[in-house]
């Protein structure tokens, strides 16, 4: 009797087929800056668009001073945000005052837009327990260094803006590696399963660290890990500031109407190191890869946009640009004359009550700085 031949239980090529048709990349303004999908078109006046722009070229110039900065020895810490600005300013473009951030290290952008002044934006990058004392009334954290923590920490907060009835989000950002962790999953699946409202970003800029994405996961799109958790999820060119705050907004909208969390990823790239503590790009990425995003701006494209509806122009962009160059001068100066952080402070910026163990120490330093 010939071996009938067994037909497969899974279909495989179909299921992948049928995830990467239901992932495509969503785009509005193509490279070109020409609007591509008019039905998308988000709702934005022509000045808020112009603000949109303003804040992106602020941000880019701020990214340039602050890499200066840090190489003359001014500031700490410091992830640079070249390229990513579409995906990180247009997405807290799409918020309220009143949303909650929890933002990655690279996500200090957002929390200035947010609320934080300058000058403690600065502090932070050095480590000052005031860069992370924020204004009352601006609903953050502080940048999560733990890479994923700030996922479930957004379950959370989200499942308490629910409680509490609030009309608002929860918004966080990870990275493609922050992906991979089990905080991620697990974040998105908790508010999944309380239907909690929060946005859940992941900004895949290629690499993590020195990790290209594609050794990072199996799955072709960071997206599709929404369908495990039981929620929305869309990938965005995240160069295009348009379909980022679009996505968002809807999201937003979801979440408010009590319809739960949504997973978004922004195709992005970081044009500078991973960080200021010395990684070199060119030992793990090709010099045409960096060209080829190089001609995918998000300002480029948005200018180009701007410019097509005669509402932006070089005086505008040259006001951006001197707004932003004289509020990091003044910015820098108060971070400079802001006290010197004791080890006091740091202790008691970490205790509430200090541990017995600690005392002897804190009673050591307290005469030590009293002199
Ligand atoms: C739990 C944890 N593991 C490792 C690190 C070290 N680390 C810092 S940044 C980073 C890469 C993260 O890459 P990605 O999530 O893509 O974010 P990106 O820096 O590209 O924005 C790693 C592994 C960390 N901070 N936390
Ligand atoms: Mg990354």
């Amino acid at each position: 009797m010939a071996a009938k031949t067994k037909k497969a239980i899974v279909d495989v090529k179909k299921q992948f087929e049928k995830i990467a048709e239901q992932f495509q990349t969503f785009q509005i303004l193509n490279e070109e800056g020409e609007v591509v999908n008019e039905a998308a078109m988000p709702d934005l006046t022509d000045d808020q668009l112009k603000e949109l722009m303003r804040r992106m070229v602020y941000t880019r110039i701020l990214d340039q001073r602050s890499i200066s900065l840090n190489r003359q020895g001014r500031l700490g810490f410091y992830a640079p945000t070249a390229g990513q600005e579409a995906s990180q300013i247009a997405s807290h473009f799409a918020l309220e005052k009143e949303d909650f951030v929890l933002p990655g290290y690279r996500d200090v952008p957002q929390l200035i837009w947010h609320g934080l002044p300058l000058y403690q934006a600065f502090l932070f990058s050095r480590g000052h327990f005031h860069g992370n004392q924020f204004p009352e009334d601006m609903n953050a954290l502080s940048p999560q260094i733990i890479i994923g923590a700030q996922y479930v920490q957004t379950a959370g907060v989200a499942l308490g803006i629910k409680k509490r009835g609030e009309k608002s989000v929860a918004i966080t950002y990870t990275g493609d590696g922050g992906a991979s962790q089990g905080d991620f999953y697990e974040g998105i699946n908790f508010a999944g399963a309380f239907k909690a409202p929060a946005i859940f970003i992941v900004q895949n800029n290629r690499f993590a660290i020195s990790t290209p994405v594609e050794k990072q996961s199996a799955a072709r799109t960071i997206a599709q890990k929404a369908v495990a958790a039981g929620i929305p999820g869309i990938q965005v060119d995240g160069m295009d500031a348009l379909a980022v705050y679009a996505a968002v907004r809807e999201a937003r909208e979801r979440a408010v109407n009590g319809e739960g969390p949504t997973l978004i990823e922004t195709l992005t790239f970081r044009y500078g190191p991973h960080t200021m503590a010395g990684d070199d790009p060119t030992r793990y990425r090709a010099k045409e890869e960096e060209n080829e995003w190089e001609k995918k701006d998000p300002l480029v494209r948005f200018r180009k946009f701007l410019e097509a509806k005669g509402i932006w122009n070089e005086e505008e962009e040259n006001k951006a640009i001197e707004q932003a160059k004289e509020d990091i001068k003044e910015a820098i100066k108060k971070a400079d004359e802001y006290p010197k952080q004791k080890v006091t402070d740091l202790m008691n910026n970490m205790y509430e009550t200090m541990p017995y163990n600690l005392q002897e120490q804190y009673e050591i330093y307290t005469e030590k700085e009293s002199k």
